[in-house]
């Protein structure tokens, strides 16, 4: 089937009250234990964006429980706060009246319990490559949250990096989630548009992007 059947956007997902109590725990996350930070690629390459993890730590291209590429600390748990509006992302993208009605072979709800939140803090000019996400040995879905300046978001095909693609601008508030057959397809991030935020969300600048996923290991 088409990439597309599992994706699921819902524009305006967080009220503006949501967003500012995500982007005070994103302030506190990125302090520490393990301080944000940009990955730098195997070839050198240090990533424009910054990241910060809880649950496990990402480097390219692999997850560790300890941040041997920012101090060695262990990472912050994911919260359980974090867990259930993961939940309530995939019920309102799945489950909810009137969704078009992709039945997820996956799950009852419960078994949704993402190990991983990485959160990631685009400044101007910071932009993100096509990539798939597969460091994960699990399909489950991964629940993206916008908060901040909108940014245009490239959401591709399983493959190839290149067309045929789809741009569609993600505004602050907006939830995506990725099941099926869209959660290995290529997407990337080409540019935020600066100047978009709303203040009121307590990130006058740059673009926060939050996704939850489920790692599959132990
Ligand atoms: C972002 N982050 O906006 C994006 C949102 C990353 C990353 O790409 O790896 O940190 S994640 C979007 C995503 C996940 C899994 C599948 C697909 C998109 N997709 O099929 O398009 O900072
Ligand atoms: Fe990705």
């Amino acid at each position: 089937s088409a990439p597309s059947a599992g994706a699921v956007h819902v524009p305006g997902w967080l009220d503006t009250a949501q967003q500012r109590s995500i982007v005070e725990a994103c302030r506190a996350w990125a302090i520490g234990p393990v301080p944000m930070r940009s990955a730098v690629l195997p070839g050198g390459h240090k990533m424009s964006v910054q990241t910060v993890c809880l649950g496990w730590h990402w480097q390219p291209y692999k997850y560790t429980r300890t941040a041997d590429d920012a101090g060695g600390g262990r990472v912050a748990e994911v919260p359980d706060w974090l867990i259930h509006l993961g939940r309530d992302a995939l019920r309102t993208a799945y489950f909810a009246e009137g969704q078009a009605g992709y039945a997820p072979e996956i799950f009852d709800l419960e078994d949704y319990t993402p190990d991983t939140a990485l959160i990631n803090y685009y400044a101007d000019g910071a932009h993100m490559g096509m990539h798939q996400d597969k460091d994960e040995k699990s399909s489950a879905p991964v629940v993206s949250l916008s908060i901040g300046d909108s940014c245009i978001f490239r959401f591709g095909n399983t493959q190839t990096r290149t067309k045929p693609y789809t741009d569609l601008e993600l505004v602050s508030g907006d939830l995506f989630v990725f099941g099926g057959p869209s959660r290995f397809a290529y997407h990337g991030v080409p540019k935020t548009l600066p100047g978009t935020a709303d203040p009121e969300t307590g990130l006058p600048r740059g673009r926060i992007n939050i996704t939850l996923r489920m790692t599959g290991l132990q």
